[in-house]
């Protein structure tokens, strides 16, 4: 199965769940060193680096764009899509939008992940979903322009209160006919909702599109108590197609954490 690796340079999520913080040129050298096929993006806006360079870099070392992610629209500016103010969810849906056309342009889906906000009492839960969905209207519409799917991420309760599993995730594209969008399934937050892992991926494997495959502690798998095995066997049995991507903490360090990541990946 192909792999990726997080590359962060958003000064702000300096402790999230990235694997190297280097400058790009050194990120690069690195997922090629471990062995990664792919690298995922986690950059402070579309306009940090030009498409070109992105291109000599992925050429020097053999990497392909796996995804790009929005965060930073969260992180850096508190953009959401479901902010009550109208002009923060344009300015959330602008953010985004850059950002689907600088993935687009290398071929990669961008990913909605904390940007999606939360309901609260200035926005109720169902209008919340109505802004999600016409949101995520415009935007799948704009990555299919590229041939690229835009990747919708539940996240755990404790981020967020609009859908956090990805059974509930997958009824909510179709209810809103998102066929564009497909489900990011981070296994991080699946172990706090699902379940079932294995149960929730076998049931809605056709809108799975991508996997952040992190252990029950979001360190690298091995590193915590996820039973590996059963979850990589069915990924072989059901074809997936998608990359498993290091969205993890770099512990013990980063090297560490992406060497033990290959391990994890390997059946
Ligand atoms: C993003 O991929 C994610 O998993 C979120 O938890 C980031 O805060
Ligand atoms: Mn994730």
């Amino acid at each position: 199965m192909r792999t990726a690796v997080t590359l962060c340079r958003v000064a702000e999520a300096a402790s999230g769940p990235f694997v190297f913080h280097d400058e790009l040129a050194i990120g690069f050298q690195k997922a090629a060193a471990h062995g990664f096929d792919a690298v995922e993006l986690f950059l402070p806006s579309a306009d940090y680096i030009s498409v070109e360079e992105i291109r000599e870099l992925q050429q020097k070392h053999s990497l392909a764009i796996a995804a790009v992610g929005t965060g930073a629209g969260m992180v850096k500016h508190g953009l959401t899509l479901t902010d009550a103010d109208p002009v923060f969810r344009e300015r959330a849906l602008a953010f985004i939008l850059s950002l689907v056309d600088f993935a687009g342009t290398l071929g990669a889906p961008a990913i909605l992940g904390s940007m999606q906000g939360k309901h609260n009492a200035a926005v109720p839960r169902d209008l919340a979903i109505v802004y999600l969905a016409d949101a995520l209207q415009i935007i799948s519409a704009r990555a299919a322009q590229y041939g690229t799917v835009f990747l919708y991420e539940p996240l755990n309760r404790y981020e967020t209160n609009l859908f956090n599993t990805v059974a509930d995730s997958a009824k909510f594209l179709a209810d809103h006919q998102l066929t564009n969008v497909k489900i990011l399934a981070d296994l991080f937050h699946m172990n706090i909702e699902e379940v079932s892992c294995e149960q929730a991926i076998a049931e809605n494997i056709d809108h799975i599109g991508h996997i952040h495959f992190a252990d029950s502690n979001r360190r690298a798998i091995g590193f915590g108590h996820t039973d590996r095995m059963p979850i990589l066997r069915l990924l072989y049995q059901l074809s997936y197609q998608g990359y498993l991507s290091a969205e993890i903490l770099p512990l013990p360090n980063a090297d560490a954490a992406a060497k033990q990541f290959i391990l994890s990946t390997i059946i």
